[in-house]
């Protein structure tokens, strides 16, 4: 049996799957991954813009960085990877998606109740009062974006040093230590907490998959790793059923 054979009986008979997912997923939608070849932390270094100190040195050059992402992430579309998880979460209820990525893509392909552990990079919070609204335009039309009290508003997002939202993070320590199988798509596993979730799982006995183009440090504890792109794995290990 291939490896895909392999994983698609696995998560054909497992009662209960979760997906976790990372910037590869949306790398084939055209919006860059953060390490490697062509990612955004080639040019940049994350503790310029990615923690609450860079905000607070320079929030215009951390929102000028976001809002071009934003502007990316609004010519993208879902593509096949995305439309082949939502399709698993419709075919099978036991089924929970936790992503790292912010771009929304999930959503847009039609996944539903989607754990997102670093935030959604088109909602904004208030600096002063903490209020959080969504904001979709791209570019921004002022930056700093402004709160109605008059605060500075932030990217919805998490940066690095920053708790994970609790309620996220709980239902996917909980997903991880009670699923039968795990799939780890797109992600070099090397942020924390997201990461631990994977030998958390492997720990509790879930059989795991990886999808990746690379080796990565969740390798060692996949019992099957794919490589190849997402868009194209994920389809092949998720077929669309017959009568539809
Ligand atoms: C393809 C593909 C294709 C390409 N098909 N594959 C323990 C040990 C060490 C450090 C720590 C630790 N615990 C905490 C830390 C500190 C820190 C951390 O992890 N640092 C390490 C990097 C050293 N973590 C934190 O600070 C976190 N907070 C925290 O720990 O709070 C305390 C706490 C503890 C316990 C419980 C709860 C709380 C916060 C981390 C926040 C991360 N934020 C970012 C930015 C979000 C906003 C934004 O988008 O700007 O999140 S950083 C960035 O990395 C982003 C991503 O979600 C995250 C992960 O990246 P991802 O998705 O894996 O992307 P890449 O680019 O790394 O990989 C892409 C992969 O795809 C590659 O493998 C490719 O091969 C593959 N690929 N094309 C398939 N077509
Ligand atoms: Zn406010």
């Amino acid at each position: 049996m291939s490896g895909i054979e392999q994983a698609r009986t696995w998560i054909e008979q497992a009662r209960s799957v979760a997906i976790l997912t990372g910037a590869g997923i949306s790398a084939e939608s055209g919006i860059p991954t953060f390490r490697g070849t062509g990612g955004l932390w080639r040019n940049h270094r994350p503790e310029d813009l990615a923690t609450p100190e860079a905000f607070a040195r320079d929030c215009l050059l951390v929102w000028e960085w976001y809002d071009q992402r934003r502007q990316w992430i609004a010519k993208a579309a879902p593509n096949p990877g995305h439309f082949a998880i939502a399709r698993l979460q419709r075919s099978k209820p036991g089924c929970t998606l936790i992503t790292q990525n912010v771009d929304g893509l999930h959503d847009r392909a039609g996944s539903a109740g989607i754990l997102k552990l670093h935030g959604d990079i088109w909602r904004l919070r208030c600096t002063t009062c903490r209020a959080e609204w969504p904001d979709r335009r791209a570019p921004l039309p002022r930056l700093p974006p402004k709160c109605q009290c008059g605060g500075i508003a932030r990217p919805g997002v998490v940066w690095f040093g920053e708790d994970l939202p609790p309620g996220a993070w709980s239902s996917a320590q909980e997903a991880a230590q009670s699923v039968e199988t795990l799939l780890v798509v797109g992600t070099s596993a090397v942020v924390y907490p997201a990461a631990s979730l994977i030998p958390l799982a492997r720990a509790a006995g879930a059989t795991v998959v990886e999808v990746n183009t690379e080796e990565t440090p969740a390798s060692t504890a996949a019992h099957c790793c794919l490589r190849g792109l997402s868009g194209e794995i994920l389809p092949a290990l998720i077929p669309v059923p017959p009568d539809s």
